[in-house]
């Protein structure tokens, strides 16, 4: 264990909006700060991403690998194992959404070494010097590890402030390769942890317990210019659970970034009933500051759903009520919708499509996300999974399929399931939505979408999605455009016919 090199894997997460990863530069610091060498390979911008994986183990002191639940674990695993036959002394050691959720099942499976719960800024480089020392992990908090073959926990680790938390170490990323991957030169930032709310479908209190933290506007603002100059970024998309929690620090964050003539824009996620807290005025503020776009979850049209969510503090007047101050500032309001939530009901569908249909109408670049419900491990709604009737997978590799573009459900499969995911892709057909790979849309992608809009709008208005000619002939035009990089789910996706 001589070796002071840690190796970190990216998977690919099935999407072209690719950039540094966040959790990895942030684990990345202190172990840079103690001497260590780190090495960054990310699979949707590395060719061949196996071979230099494995190449680097040679002279290796542990592979770390950070994912979240779904299509990231089918690449985790091939690469474990491919690891584990070459090298099956080294250390594979996970870390994110997924092991700090499922800890237990993740440990459990046998090419796993080690797994992070939570933060894992402080807890990565406690194992690097401990698998350096050749000593054990008892008692590094936050950790699980297997001696003699036995899966043992530490206890758990206290959450740090984001003011507490080293910068991350972007210049490890290769910000030229993302660009060439996803056409357009962007980076992510954090400039607060958590949210005060508790939807139940979300993981986020299942791993920040609610605890809200951030830093103060100077910092972030200095942050932000520094890092768009450095990187030469257009944007950067502050990924914030709930960036408006505090709006005075997000107005102070505008001033401080108008005083430095920041030349950047920015896009936030937060709940609508935050942005409606600002006035139109404010949100202009925002904008000439470079904010461009607000993503927020509405979810639904309907209140029994919202109800249903623990969506409380969401009313539905507060969703047209953003969009319409986003739309007078100059800022596009973005909404991610859930489908097929447990309860929901054909009418309350059919509410959520009409406020959908009536937003985009109403605030020309308005633009809605939509999702089928997944039932993620650590989101209270999970609790109620056997009363469900959800199939829970036994095992770490099973989760690979859990994504919300097809998530099949008990009560969602068959011809409803077809149903839902022909309604949804003429949702996407019928107004346009600017994804962050923003200039890979050739002309004629555009006038075939723009030509489809019409009879998509028909069918949405009056429920009919039988014999769907417009999307077998925007599925054969897609076979043409193959996508750069193929994703590790892209024949899944392409077998449902699902696009989103
Ligand atoms: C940015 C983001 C994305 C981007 C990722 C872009 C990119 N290039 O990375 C995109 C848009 C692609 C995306 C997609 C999705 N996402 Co997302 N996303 C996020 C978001 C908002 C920020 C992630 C981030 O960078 N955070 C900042 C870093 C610093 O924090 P972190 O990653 O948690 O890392 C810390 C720890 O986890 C740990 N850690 C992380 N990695 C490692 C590795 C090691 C070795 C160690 C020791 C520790 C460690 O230490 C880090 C520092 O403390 C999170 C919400 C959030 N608050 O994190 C959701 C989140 C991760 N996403 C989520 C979901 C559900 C999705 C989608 C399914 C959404 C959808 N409808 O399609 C897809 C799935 C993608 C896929 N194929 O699997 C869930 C995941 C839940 C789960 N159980 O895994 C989250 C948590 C949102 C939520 N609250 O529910 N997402
Ligand atoms: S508002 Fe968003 S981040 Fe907060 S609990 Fe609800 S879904 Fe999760």
């Amino acid at each position: 264990m001589n070796s002071r090199k840690v190796v970190f894997f990216f998977p690919a997460f099935s999407s072209k909006e690719a950039t540094a990863p966040l959790g990895i530069l942030a684990v990345a610091t202190p172990l840079l700060r103690a001497g260590y060498h780190v090495r960054l390979i990310d699979s949707t911008i590395t060719p061949n991403f196996e071979q230099r994986v494995l190449a680097e183990l040679e002279d290796a002191l542990c592979l770390a690998v950070s994912l979240v639940t779904g299509p990231m674990i089918r690449e985790t695993v091939q690469m474990a194992r491919k690891s584990k036959a070459l090298y099956p002394d080294l250390p594979i050691i996970l870390g994110g959404w997924h092991p700090s959720l499922l800890p237990d099942q993740t440990l459990a499976a046998e090419f796993v070494d080690i797994v992070v719960q939570g933060q894992g800024e402080d807890a990565m480089l406690e194992i690097a010097q401990r698998l350096s020392d050749g000593a054990s992990m008892k008692g590094i908090e936050g950790v699980g590890y297997k001696e003699n073959g036995k899966l043992v926990f530490n206890p758990p680790r206290k959450l740090k402030s984001i003011r507490n938390l080293p910068p991350k170490a972007y210049h490890i990323a290769d910000f030229d390769a993302y660009e060439r991957v996803c056409g357009r030169r962007w980076g992510m930032y954090t400039s607060s942890l958590a949210c005060p709310y508790d939807c139940s479908y979300c993981t986020n209190a299942g791993v920040y317990g609610r605890k809200w933290s951030a830093l103060e506007p100077e910092q972030v603002a200095e942050e932000t210019t520094d890092l768009a100059q450095r990187y030469n970024l257009q944007l950067l998309w502050i990924v914030d659970d709930n960036f408006l929690v505090d709006t005075r620090r997000a107005l102070g964050i505008a001033e401080q970034l108008i005083k430095r003539n920041a030349r950047f824009e920015w896009s936030v996620q937060a709940s609508t009933n935050l942005v409606d807290k600002l006035t139109v005025d404010e949100l202009k503020t925002l904008r000439r500051a470079g904010l461009a776009q607000v993503q927020q979850g509405a979810d639904s049209g309907s209140r029994y759903v919202l109800d249903l969510m623990n969506k409380r503090f969401q009313q539905i007047e507060t969703i047209y009520s953003a969009a319409d101050k986003l739309h007078q500032a100059g800022i596009r309001p973005s909404f991610n919708m859930i489908f097929a939530y447990p309860g929901e009901r054909e009418q309350d569908r059919r509410e959520s499509v009409r406020m959908m249909m009536d937003i985009c109408r109403k605030y020309p670049g308005a633009e809605f996300w939509t999702n089928i419900f997944t039932p993620y491990p650590g989101s209270p709604v999970m609790e109620k999974a056997f009363e469900l009737g959800i199939h829970v997978p036994k095992r770490f590799e099973d989760w690979s399929d859990f994504f919300p573009r097809y998530t099949v459900l008990p009560w969602l499969k068959g011809k409803k399931h077809e149903r839902l995911q022909t309604m949804r892709e003429y949702l996407r057909m019928a107004f346009n939505r600017v994804p962050v790979s923003l200039h890979r849309r050739d002309r004629f992608t555009r006038a075939a979408h723009e030509l489809m809009a019409m009879p998509a709008r028909w069918r949405l208005d009056h429920d009919v999605y039988a014999l769907p000619f417009e999307i077998w002939l925007n599925t054969a035009a897609r076979k043409v455009f193959r996508p750069l990089k193929p994703k590790v789910d892209a024949s899944q996706l392409a077998d449902k016919a699902v696009t989103c």
